[in-house]
């Protein structure tokens, strides 16, 4: 009849709107940290009269964007946001309070924020002021969306992506760092555009020795959403003429070395803009303590972290359980028995064979696929 009609048409509007504010949302990605890429949308009568995501920096929130731009339109209105709107006094006043000034009806909020200073209470206090709250639409997609955020407030540590890139016989190099092409240009592409939307990137010295890498964001006018460089480095071996700390002063890089490593080593590396960050090392494997480096960085507000290689980084990533999501990208080509193995000591079926894993979708990249994994 004409009245369930009307209520599945109001929630297949709902569901568009609130897939529109995660898409806005993503658009933040990678550079809203340390706080989550927020989206938001603001309707009116079936009208978009505002749209909204959390800045560079993660100031001003989602909220503020889509009210400053809704205007006086906001009154009577219904917001969609990704996730619930702040209550705290943060580094400015709370999105809650802006929400109820400006009178809107209703607020349709995909999932709570963890955040212990909101944690519900941003919904209580819009609840409190006489507008419609209804929390949970797409909470799945946003948890995906903010599992940097929930896993920094979570687990004290940044949501981790590992980048493969292996070849038909799951090798990711070949024998004495000869050069060989594994996946193509679509899967490079791909893979930068994957920069662009992590906070970070991290490789160990190995990697940053065999192959000078730059690990910038290189598609076209993206330069600026290039992230922090991470290099795990315990005696601080990383060369001053490398590009990496050659470039240290136009995209930020942060060496993590033992606090035993030697002091004038960083005090050089300090002077080229290159910030150093001691933990505390890791007698098997020998290496950096993998919890304690990925702790650091959390506490310095990254929330997701893409780890690049080479195969030891890897893994010990997934020896050490501290993997969230995987990409796997596989080229055509074989390389070869004497070739590196993905996972060092590892074989490639720990992450694809694993009950820890299941695979969330598969994409292919020209003559290349991609599999991406998540914890199960
Ligand atoms: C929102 N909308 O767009 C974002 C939110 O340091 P502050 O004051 O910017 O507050 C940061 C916290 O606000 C952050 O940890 C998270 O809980 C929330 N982020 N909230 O209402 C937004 N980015
Ligand atoms: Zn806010």
């Amino acid at each position: 009849d004409q009245f369930a009609q009307k209520s599945r048409d109001a929630k297949a509007a709902d569901l568009r709107f609130m897939q529109l504010a995660l898409a806005l949302g993503r658009r933040g990605q990678g550079r809203t940290w340390p706080n989550p890429a927020v989206g938001a949308v603001i309707v009116k009568d079936g009208v978009i009269v505002g749209r909204g995501w959390t800045q560079a920096g993660g100031r001003p929130h989602a909220e503020v964007e889509a009210l400053r731009r809704a205007g006086e339109a906001a009154r009577g209105a219904t917001l969609y946001v990704t996730l619930e709107p702040c209550s705290h006094f943060g580094r400015s006043p709370p999105c809650a309070d802006a929400v109820v000034a400006a009178g809107l009806a209703r607020v349709v909020s995909a999932i709570e924020d963890p955040n212990p200073e909101v944690a519900g209470n941003g919904h209580a206090r819009l609840r409190a002021a006489g507008i419609a709250v209804d929390v949970g639409l797409c909470a799945a997609e946003a948890a995906r969306d903010h599992a940097g955020h929930f896993r920094r407030i979570g687990s004290k540590r940044p949501h981790v992506i590992l980048k493969l890139a292996v070849s038909a016989d799951d090798k990711i190099g070949a024998a004495d760092h000869k050069p060989v092409a594994i996946t193509g240009e679509a899967a490079r592409t791909r893979v930068h555009l994957l920069r662009a939307q992590c906070d970070a990137i991290l490789v160990g010295i190995g990697t940053v020795k065999a192959d000078d890498p730059l690990l910038t964001c290189r598609l076209p006018g993206m330069a600026a959403r290039s992230p922090v460089r991470v290099v795990l480095d315990r005696s601080l071996r990383i060369s001053g003429d490398s590009r990496l700390v050659h470039s240290a002063r136009e995209t930020p890089l942060w060496v993590m070395a033992s606090d035993l490593a030697e002091a004038p080593a960083a005090v050089k590396l300090g002077a080229a803009g290159t910030q150093v960050i001691r933990v505390a090392a890791s007698a098997t494997p020998p290496g950096l303590d993998l919890p304690a480096v990925l702790h650091a960085l959390s506490e310095k507000g990254i929330t997701r972290l893409l780890v690049e290689g080479g195969s030891r980084v890897a893994g010990s990533f997934v020896a050490a359980g501290l993997v969230d999501e995987i990409w796997l990208l596989r080229g055509p080509d074989s390389v070869g028995a004497d070739g590196v193995p993905a996972l060092d000591a590892l074989p490639l079926t720990a992450i694809t064979q694993s009950q820890a894993f299941r695979l969330r979708a598969s994409e292919t990249l020209g003559k290349d696929s991609l599999d991406i994994y998540e914890r199960a």
